[in-house]
C-alpha cells in the first residue's frame, strides 16, 4: 500500500489524524475549504486560532481538531500567486514543510492535505501539485498515511499523473 495516496473527497470527512487547513494570515478562517473546516470543527476552533495571533506565509501551526474526526488541524498558510517571481513556490514549499514538521512533533501517523494555495489564491495547480508531491516524498518515511485530497477532477487528474502508475486510492 502506498504511503501517498490520492483522492478526490471532501477533507473533513476523512478518519486522519491531522487535517490541513489552506489558512490565511489571520487564522481566523475565510471561504474555500478553511470556512468548511471552521464550520465542521465548530467556534472552539476560532477561539484557538484567535491565540494564536496570526501566522506568516509559508508557516503553518496546530490546533486541536474538537468537532472534526481528525486530533488535529494544521493552519497552513499558502502564497497568494502574483505571477510567480515573488517567492511563491518557495514559500509553497515551506508552507508543506512547516505542516509536515509539525505533524511529526504530534506524532501523528496519518495527514491529508488539501490543494493549497489553488483556490482563491490562483497558484497554478500543475506547479502547485509539483511541489506539494516532492515535500511529501521527502516525509514519506514519517507516516503511515499522506492523503493528498484533491476537492476538484482537475486537481485530482493532475495528482494522479504526477504520482504515476503506483497511486491507488483509498476507497
Ligand atoms: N475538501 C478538500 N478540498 C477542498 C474543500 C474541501 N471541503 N473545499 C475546497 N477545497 P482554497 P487557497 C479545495 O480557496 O487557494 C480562504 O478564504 C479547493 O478546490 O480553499 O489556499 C482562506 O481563508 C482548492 O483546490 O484555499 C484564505 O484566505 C483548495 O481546496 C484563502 O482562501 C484550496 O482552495 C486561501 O486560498
Amino acid at each position: 500500500m502506498p504511503v501517498i495516496k490520492v483522492i478526490q473527497y471532501d477533507i473533513i470527512d476523512l478518519d486522519v489524524d491531522i487535517i490541513v487547513n489552506a489558512a490565511n494570515t489571520t487564522l481566523l478562517g475565510g471561504g474555500g475549504v478553511d470556512g468548511v473546516i471552521h464550520r465542521a470543527a465548530g467556534p472552539e476552533l476560532l477561539e484557538a486560532c484567535r491565540k494564536l495571533a496570526g501566522c506568516p506565509t509559508g508557516e503553518a501551526r496546530i490546533t486541536p481538531g474538537f468537532r472534526l474526526k481528525a486530533k488535529w488541524v494544521i493552519h497552513a498558510v499558502g502564497p497568494v500567486w502574483h505571477g510567480g517571481n515573488h517567492g511563491e513556490p518557495q514559500l509553497l514549499e515551506s508552507c508543506y514543510r512547516s505542516a509536515f514538521d509539525l505533524g511529526k512533533e504530534a506524532k501523528a501517523r496519518s495527514i491529508a492535505f488539501p490543494c493549497i494555495s489553488t483556490g482563491v489564491y490562483h497558484y497554478p495547480k500543475e506547479g502547485a501539485a509539483h511541489i506539494a508531491l516532492k515535500v511529501m516524498h521527502e516525509y514519506d518515511r514519517d507516516f503511515r498515511s499522506i492523503v493528498a485530497c484533491c476537492f476538484d477532477a482537475e486537481n485530482a487528474a493532475i495528482y494522479r499523473k504526477l504520482l504515476g502508475p503506483a497511486t491507488k486510492e483509498d476507497d
